[in-house]
């Protein structure tokens, strides 16, 4: 697939797409759901696609007739050859991943073609886009037959505009998905999650005034609990205006210009009730400019690190985490709706959890939103997971284009407290200048927040002493250590966590970013069988003891919150394709373990309330 048509999310890929003719790459809009929108979802037609014959031709030249699917052609008399049809193609939902709607498809990676039709009486003088959640993993969108673009990435949004394209009546729009793995992809072609394909999340029709508000950024300065500092910008042909930011419950209200380019910059006072996990305030905040305005709910909170502590407003925390996969809590496949978000992390605030590390890339948004309302601070992260392409310039821009349009998409989140730009990355120079550009970028687009990457340490054995030692060349550019170890599953025995002594390089608080082991629930034996709820409760128990001996460990997300699918995972009646380390099933019931952590995550919490 050529680079110059991937549909980037960056104002940089601009010039590429308009020297190719196709629709202008929008800028993300923040907040759609606070917009005039109009839903997509639904019954799509689908056609399965495995070599790709909608696309090329028997040369593997890019067809550019009608029977290219996007051109929904049918034919025009008996004798015509036109060898596919999206209306008798079978359907598949929206949002959802293809794999579980299908049988057929559970293993499926290749290309499948959306279709469907819609009309749309737009106001003359407004603008529309066309917002996708998220593709996985390459999407070529094309409306009414015309290539939009393209966009590359499984779990980031990304918008076209289309207000000179759409018609009142007769649309209709055709999307190639491929989820085919890549070496130089992100993430690359070896993990441990499902590749689930297609429109995983909601598509919306947005409408705008012809100068919008695009995006904002209204978030406390940092270090501080009473300055707010940020921005926001406009887009459209009357960039200079006055805007001004209320919060009406504080008694807020300031006015600004913006500038030729649509920008205000702001730094005022406030008098707030800060954002915390006892108390997840949220304030109604307003941003008014002349032509647009848009309400948003947005909580105010610091969030820093001195020494080997974390501060959530100016006074220490221990994280209380676990990991999440973004997969539906009780039925088969991706999460999307609220209504799962709210399962899922009910499921961590009944661990009494105050923190989440939603892994192994940017979860849908209303995972986001949900923490925010349910007060859990949130690990947010990239796919720049185990053997990424270290030395491929491409790869590195797809990296930054992620987490750019991650930032971009939930840095109002008052619950986002922590950036993880790496998982598991093996160390060499390659990757450390990859990783140090990506922690740079976080950094620049925000800098409020917290940067991490979930790392691994390795363990000396010196007479009868076993010690695991923190050092990794990018460490020192990092706020926050994370690290990922699996004592007692992949290494040793669980009784020998009792042994081992953590130190560190750094004054820098640890996080735990990953431990724990598989456990079939239901199935039940003496601690040392493995795939038992006791081998895994057993473990969580010497975990916890040790986790408890480590000075600088300021919080910890345990591997993982539940069962969840797995292609590496083949073991029959055990794994069965799942990944078992679960504290609760894929049918949501508890295992022992779970209520370990339970027990000692109340303890914590009763010893301190705000740790
Ligand atoms: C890890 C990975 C995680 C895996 C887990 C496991 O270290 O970060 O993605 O699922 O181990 O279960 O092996």
């Amino acid at each position: 697939m050529s680079n110059t048509l991937r549909c980037l999310t960056l104002a940089l890929s601009l010039p590429l797409l308009a020297a190719r003719g196709a629709a202008q790459v929008a800028p993300l809009i923040a907040n759609i759901a606070a917009r005039q929108t109009t839903s997509l979802d639904g019954e799509w037609q689908a056609i399965v696609d495995p070599y790709d014959v909608g696309a090329l031709d028997y040369r593997a030249q890019p067809l550019k007739n009608n029977h290219a699917f996007y051109m929904n052609y049918k034919p025009q008399s008996e004798s015509e050859l036109i060898e596919y049809d999206f209306d008798t193609s079978g359907q598949l939902h929206v949002p959802g991943d293809w794999n579980t709607q299908r049988e057929s498809l559970l293993f499926y990676e290749g290309s499948v073609w959306y279709k469907r039709s819609f009309d749309y009486a737009k106001s003359p003088k407004n603008r529309l886009f066309l917002h996708f959640g998220a593709c996985n993993y390459l999407a070529a969108v094309y409306l009414n037959g015309e290539e939009l673009g393209e966009h590359e990435g499984g779990f980031t949004p990304f918008d076209f505009e289309i207000t000179d394209r759409v018609r009142a009546h007769g649309n209709f729009l055709v999307l190639r998905i491929n989820n085919s793995r890549g070496r130089d992809q992100v993430p690359t072609v070896n993990t441990d999650w499902w590749n689930y394909g297609g429109i995983t999340r909601p598509v919306t029709l947005v409408e705008v005034p012809e100068t919008f508000v695009q995006d904002y950024f209204v978030q406390l300065e940092k270090g501080s609990t009473h300055q707010i500092r940020g921005w926001l910008q406009l887009n459209g042909k009357q960039l200079q205006q006055n805007a001004t930011i209320r919060i009406p419950e504080a008694g807020l209200s300031k006015t600004f210009q913006t500038d030729s380019g649509g920008r205000a910059e702001f730094s005022f006072n406030a008098d707030l009730t800060l954002w915390s996990p006892e108390n997840p305030k949220l304030y109604s905040v307003e941003i008014v400019g002349e032509t647009d305005q848009v309400i948003e709910w947005i909580g105010f909170r610091s969030i820093e690190v001195r020494g080997t502590d974390i501060l959530l407003n100016g006074k220490s925390v221990f994280l209380r985490g676990i990991s999440i996969h973004e997969e539906a809590p009780m039925r088969p496949g991706r999460a999307w709706s609220d209504d799962d978000a709210r399962t899922l992390l009910s499921w961590a605030r009944g661990l009494d959890c105050n923190f989440i590390r939603l892994a192994h890339y940017p979860h849908n948004e209303s995972m986001l939103r949900m923490a925010d309302q349910m007060g859990l601070m949130v690990w947010a992260e990239v796919p720049v997971y185990w053997t990424i392409q270290w030395e491929s310039p491409q790869t590195l821009r797809n990296a930054e284009n992620q987490l750019n349009a991650m930032i971009a998409r939930d840095h109002n989140r008052s619950a986002l407290i922590i950036y993880s730009v790496a998982n598991e990355t093996p160390v060499s120079d390659a990757r450390n200048r990859f990783l140090r550009q990506l922690i740079q970028d976080a950094h620049s687009a925000d800098p409020t927040r917290l940067v991490s990457a979930a790392l691994q340490a390795n363990e000396v054995v010196e007479r009868n002493r076993i010690t695991i030692h923190i050092h990794d060349p990018i460490a020192n550019d990092l706020d926050v250590l994370g690290n990922n170890e699996y004592i007692g599953w992949y290494v040793r025995r669980p009784e020998d966590a009792d042994l081992i002594e953590w130190t560190s390089e750094y004054s820098k608080p640890l996080i735990m970013s990953e431990f724990g082991g598989d456990a079939r629930f239901g199935y039940h034996a003496d601690a040392r069988t493995r795939w038992t709820e006791e081998y895994q409760e057993n473990l969580y128990e010497h975990q916890i003891a040790m986790l408890k001996r480590i000075p600088f460990l300021r919080g910890m997300t345990p591997w993982i919150l539940k069962d969840f699918r797995s292609p590496r995972r083949t073991l029959p009646r055990l794994e069965d394709y799942f990944n078992r380390k679960g504290l609760v099933s894929d049918q949501g019931e508890k295992k022992k373990a779970y209520f370990v952590l339970q027990k000692f995550y109340r303890e914590l919490q009763s010893a301190q309330p705000s740790k």
